[in-house]
């Protein structure tokens, strides 16, 4: 397999959790690019597929030119190449174990529970009473996470002490379906709520932000590039095929 020059990111839009791996790699610093991919339209056909056979974002096409899936993975591999401990801690330490917990929590109960909300709005075959049921026990269930989350975060500025991690960077990528989906108030929630703000005007994710909206967009230098996903498909494609 051909090595390549960056490791190449996607940023899934609309409103993909990417965009919280995205700020992550902002703060990283190290170089990368990145693809933006149309998940409602090119993730759905199949060179996509063959890239992600369960047709989701993110995906990270390593510098290696290997192709990694899943969120907490693809944050793992960031976090083995943060020497500099910019955005996490050195493994095994406890601040790493409450990250990683951090990030099993946000990646898996916390996103889980606006499935049925995506659903909701995606069922082409659902009735009208389906989707009213379907966004009621969504509603129910992002409450209950928020209620878990805003109990776990402490006085700190970010969810692990004053500075931003993996963990605050997958947190954001997901946390605001909320309005999307009016699921819940989050003015209930305060400790969520501000942290949000403070993550939302930082600079990395408003660069990640204005990427997924297509958007001219000025980070911290480590974006080298957007690559055309149509490159990144043939790309891969002839690696995978080789
Ligand atoms: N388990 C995956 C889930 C990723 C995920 O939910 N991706 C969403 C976008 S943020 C997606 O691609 N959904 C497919 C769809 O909308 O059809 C991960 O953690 O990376």
């Amino acid at each position: 397999m051909k090595p390549i020059s960056e490791p190449i990111f996607t940023s899934g839009f609309p409103l993909g959790s990417s965009a919280g791996l995205v700020a992550a790699f902002e703060w990283l610093g190290q170089p990368y690019r990145l693809t933006r991919v149309d998940m409602l339209g090119e993730m759905r056909e199949a060179p996509y597929k063959r890239l992600n056979g369960r047709v989701e974002t993110p995906v990270l096409i390593t510098d290696e030119g290997r192709v990694l899936t899943e969120t907490m993975a693809i944050a793992l591999w960031l976090e083995a190449r943060d020497t500099e401990r910019r955005i996490s801690f050195e493994p095994g330490t406890p601040e790493a174990d409450r990250m990683h917990q951090y990030i099993a929590f946000l990646n898996t109960g916390f996103t889980g529970a606006f499935f049925s909300m995506w659903v909701a709005l995606e069922a082409d075959d659902a009735s009208e009473e389906e989707r009213e049921t379907l966004r009621k026990f969504g509603r129910s269930f992002v409450a209950k996470r928020h209620e878990q989350l805003e109990a776990m975060i402490g006085d700190s500025p970010y969810l692990l002490g004053d500075k931003p991690t993996l963990a605050d960077a997958v947190f954001a990528g997901v946390a605001r379906w909320v309005e999307f989906h009016k699921a819940i108030d989050p003015r209930d929630y305060p400790r969520i709520l501000a942290l949000r703000q403070r993550i939302e005007a930082d600079p990395a994710f408003r660069f990640a932000v204005a990427i997924e909206d297509g958007k001219p967009a000025i980070g911290s230098g480590a974006m080298k590039g957007l690559v055309p996903l149509e490159d990144v498909l043939r790309d891969t494609g002839a690696a995978l095929a080789a």
